[in-house]
This record gives C-alpha cells, structure tokens and sequence, in this order.
C-alpha cells in the first residue's frame, strides 16, 4: 500500500492522463510475479520454456522494429538547451510534456497499470534512490523484478519522502515514429512511449541509473557511470576492486564474470563480479572512491555467450531468465544464439517467430538470416551467478583500486597504458572511442568517440561532465584510484584479433593491480605509462613477446590522426571544455611531436 502524498498525487494525475481499466501496485511477492507469469504465457506476451531444462524461464519476442535503444529518439529535456550539451538530443521541457502527455493520452485503455516500486541500489543505503515506473506491460514488470529490488519493502523505506523518481512508460502502438524516451534531469522524471524493447522501456536501467543519476550526481558530489565492477582475488585471500568502462557490447558481462586461466586459479586467483554494466561510487569515510552496482540482475547481450566465452553469465541463464528476441528449440522449447554452441537447431523458430533454417545464415545479413537478433538479451537475477560477489548485496559498496576504460579499437590503442595521473585519466576517458556495435541502432563498426562509454548516457552537458570529474579527483587526491586503458582489440593486417581475451585479459588487470601496489615498473610513452614487455605473463599462450610488444606500440603517425579525431570532436564543446583537458591534450600533442 502506498501512502506517501507526492507519488499518489502523481499517480493519480498519471490514471486520468492515460485511462487505464485496472490499476495493479507490485508488491514484489513470489505469488503476484506468478500470477503476471501466467497471464503473460496465456495471452502469448511471453512462452513458457522447458521447465526441466530451463525451469522458471520464459521467451519473449518484441516488435521487428523495436529491437534496441534509440539513441536518435532519446532526449534530455533540461530548461536549457546548453545544459543538454552538443553530444545529447534535446527538446523544451513544456513542448516535450505537451507531446508526451498527447501520445499517452488514453493509451491504457483496455489495458492495467502496474505501478512498480523500486530502489535503484540495496534498499535503504545510502547510495540507493527510489522510483516509480508506471507501465502497460507485464514484460517490464516481470524484467524490472529482475533488474532492480521492487515492492513493498521500497516503499516502506520511501516513507513520505519526495525524493524519488517518476516514470512512465506506455507501450502505445509501438509506432517508430512516434517512439521517443525523454528524460527531465530538474523533475526526476522519465517518460518512453512506443517502445518495447528493455533499453528503452526498463527505466530504472539507462534512463534512471546513468542519464537521471550523473545529473543527480553531479549536484550531489557523487558519480553515475557505464562500468561494470569485479573483485579480483589474490592467493592470500586479498581481494582488490576494479570499476571499469567499455561502450555497449564491447565485453563487459564478460569482463566482469572472468574466468582467470588454468594456471592463476591453480594458485588461488579468482574473480567476482559485483556488477556487469552500471556503478554509483562515492566518496567513503576513509576517503576513497566506493562503489555499489544499483541494478540486481544481469540485461545481457546473448549472441556470442557460450561455455567458453563466459561460463558465469551462461550459468546465470538457467533458471530464472527472461530471453527476449533470441531463436526458439521446437524440438525440446529450450533458446538458441548464434556462438552458443555448434548445433543450430533443425527445428526452430527465428527472432520474429518465423521457422528458421539455420543453412540460411548469411554474416552480412545477420538480422534477417540469424536464429537470435544480434542484440538478443537475457534478463537473469544476480544471484544465479556462480561468481557473485560476497558483496553484492552490501549497501556500503566495495572500494575501488584502479578504473579502466576500453574500446573496440584495431588500431590506435595499445593493449594496456596506464595515464599519467588522475587528470591525465580523465583526458584519457574523454577521448575514448569505439567501433559501434548491434546495441544501439544504426551502422555498425563506425568508429564513434564514446567518452567514459557515457556518449549515450549522460544526461547533461559532457563538459561539465569532464569537470565534474575533475572535481571528483581533486577530493580524492592521493586516494583516487589509478586510472587505465587498455584495448583487447587489436587485429593484424588480415583483421583477425591478436590478443587472445577472454579470461587471459586477467594477466592485463594483474598488471593493472600491480602497478596499483607500486609493485612493477612501466616504460613512459607519448600516451601513457606501458607495461615492460616481461610484465605480461604469456605462460601458456600462443602468444610470443613479440606479439605483446606489438600490442604494446604506440604508433606516431596512427595517433597524430588520433589528435585530428580529438580536436574534432573537442570542437564542438567550444570553452565549456575545462581548461584541464586542453592543457592534456596540449600536453600528448608535445609529446607525439
Ligand atoms: C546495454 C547497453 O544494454 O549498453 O548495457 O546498450
Ligand atoms: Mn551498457
């Protein structure tokens, strides 16, 4: 039961705008989530799978023309047009209300509202914060009991406070052209409307928990990033953190659930995975930065995640899981994905629901001829992971070591560097760049600057963004972590990857740690700080040193284009870029001379 004023106030205004015939409040009990789970299966919305193979797991399939998020359709509606920054779409708060208000106007009629209450973070921390979303769609509901911590229990703890975040979703007709996700950074407000698909419509994920939340944080003196968080664990039982940042589908699920090769799990290394996309850090009492993952289950990208890939994150996906938009087994209802296995099933449906032929495949035509869209998703709790950390659940988060940031790059960025300092680090994130990949709609493989993979994220200006991170290092001072880049990317001359990945990049985050504990040297470069060729273990790998001092280079002439690439995209921020950064960039332009 709710009582608090502000949010039956708002919810009463939201059932006169959008007229829905019932109104359900999420509870958060087993029996409730039950009862939606059947009446999904009953009226096709999801497909029950094989309860011995896969029990408790469902498949959902959404619109052919609603299979990602839509950056182009995205929206910061600050007062300002300059608080939104060039790098994000904005619209007038009033003009984006009236338009919103007018396509949801009516659109749940016929159908329920289901109000769902949830904490973004453990409930009742204090880095946690609250929302409502308002939905037509039991598949939200059924993902947001997934991703986030709901019911009851969050209201409780909301007591008759004000501080919460309003959301509103309404699937409408699913009409692309009308499809838009607003958000209003100075109301704690989100509205997305025709859309389906979780990126767009699990407001607690994207919207909340990054665009909502680095406004919130940078007023608040605290940070919202794209990063996932992992423990890696010492033969001595230590266990240090790292925070690290990659854009959409460059790995990160995987990353975060690492297996650590043979030889390291023989002596006693281990890796646990605290979160795999999102990390809200603050500063602790002690001083340094802290870190909890607001979300409480795992949205991850399924082609391409199979025994070998990540063993964790397929184990997750066995109970409990919601897969959406992945090919349907007809001979014993359990899901298929490209790159799960070498047996495509004889006997099955696509994507859309169509009998599939699996000798179709064509990799230029993958969204057409592929079992499962190539950004195919599974919705799996948390607590499935073999690997979960023993702190997942803490509200006083995990302190962070050292922060990464990545890329898809063949080219320019070495295998790892380390930046000069914590200033230095934030140029290092601000010149961040990736080939795009099936996350987002559009081109794929399109080199595209993605600064601290918070490009499509961050919910105000970029610059203030780069300064509010500034800030941040001046408060931690000699306590920041150390900041990294590393690329697991690089091809050779016929394109094909040269650094082996996968739970071997465990022998770059050793080195990472190391230099953490000032435990190894580094040979200084134009860019950064580079591992000594020795430093990177290659025992056991078909990998020479040679190999590993050409991951190693730092090409002049690839990065004096990389300095065009960056005065280019710096353009566009004019003097709002913090005098910091240029003096950064100044500073690499010196040295690549
Ligand atoms: C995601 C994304 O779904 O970044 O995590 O696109
Ligand atoms: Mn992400």
């Amino acid at each position: 039961m709710i009582t608090n004023k502000s949010v039956l106030a708002w919810i009463d205004e939201m059932k006169a705008l959008v007229n829905p015939d019932n109104v359900v409040l999420i509870d958060g009990s087993e029996a409730q989530l039950e009862d939606l789970r059947a009446q999904a299966v009953k009226s096709g919305e999801m497909i029950k799978l094989n309860e011995d193979l896969l029990p408790g797991c469902y498949l959902h399939r959404t619109a052919v023309n609603d299979v990602a998020r839509v950056e182009g359709r995205t929206f910061i509606c600050s007062k300002k047009e300059e608080d939104a920054g060039p790098t994000n779409n904005w619209m007038e708060p009033t003009k984006a209300y009236d338009m919103l208000f007018n396509i949801a106007k009516g659109s749940y009629a016929g159908r329920t509202m289901y109000i769902i209450p949830y904490s973004m973070g453990p409930v009742g921390s204090e880095f946690s914060k609250i929302g409502f979303e308002l939905t037509d769609s039991i598949y939200v509901v059924l993902n947001m009991a997934i991703m986030t911590r709901i019911g009851q229990e969050v209201v409780d703890v909301l007591g008759n406070s004000e501080d919460w975040i309003k959301g509103l979703h309404c699937k409408c007709n699913i009409e692309e052209e009308n499809r838009y996700i607003c958000h209003f950074p100075e109301d704690n407000y989100i509205i997305s409307v025709n859309s389906g698909y979780g990126g767009n419509v699990l407001l607690g994920k994207k919207c909340f928990a990054l665009r909502i939340a680095s406004f919130l944080g940078k007023n608040e003196g605290w940070m919202a990033e794209h990063m996932l968080i992992l423990g890696l664990e010492n033969p001595q039982g230590e266990i240090k953190y790292i925070a690290a940042a990659f854009p959409s589908a460059c790995g990160k699920t995987n990353l975060a659930m690492l297996i650590p090769p043979e030889k390291y799990r023989k002596l006693g290394y281990k890796v646990w995975c605290v979160g795999d996309d999102i990390a809200w850090m603050r500063i602790g009492s002690d001083g340094r930065l802290w870190a909890v993952n607001p979300e409480n289950g795992f949205f991850g990208v399924a082609p391409g995640t199979n025994e070998n890939s990540n063993p964790n994150a397929l184990a997750a996906t066995k109970k409990n899981t919601i897969f959406t938009n992945v090919a349907l087994n007809l001979d014993d209802n359990t899901v298929w994905w490209e790159g799960l296995d070498k047996n495509p099933p004889k006997n099955a449906l696509n994507w859309k629901g169509e009998k599939w032929d699996y000798t179709k495949y064509d990799k230029a035509d993958k969204v057409n001829t592929s079992g499962a869209h190539p950004n195919s998703r599974f919705t799996a709790p948390a607590v499935n992971c073999p690997c979960i950390s023993s702190e997942f659940n803490s509200g006083k988060g995990v302190p962070i070591s050292a922060i990464v940031f990545g890329g898809r790059r063949a080219k320019a960025a070495p295998l790892v560097y380390q930046s000069r300092d914590w200033q230095n680090g934030v140029f290092v994130g601000s010149i961040m760049a990736s080939e795009t990949t099936a996350a987002a709609t559009g081109a794929v493989g399109v080199v595209r600057n993605d600064p601290m993979a918070m490009k499509p994220f961050c919910g105000y200006h970029m610059a203030d963004y780069f300064g509010h991170w500034l800030e941040m290092g001046k408060k931690l001072g000699s306590k920041a972590p150390k900041i990294f880049n590393v690329n697991w990317f690089r091809t050779d001359d016929e394109g094909n990857f040269i650094w082996p990945g996968f739970g071997d990049n465990m022998r770059v985050l050793n080195w990472i740690l190391a230099r953490c504990e000032d435990k190894v040297d580094a040979v200084e470069t134009p860019v950064g700080y580079v591992p000594k060729v020795e430093d990177i273990d290659i025992e056991d790998l078909d990998v020479t040193e040679d190999t590993i001092k050409e991951l190693l280079t730092i090409d002049k002439d690839v990065w004096t284009a990389e300095t065009e690439n960056i005065a280019k995209f710096y353009e566009q921020f004019g003097d709002k870029l913090p005098q910091e950064i240029k003096n950064e960039f100044e500073g690499l332009q010196n040295r690549l001379k």
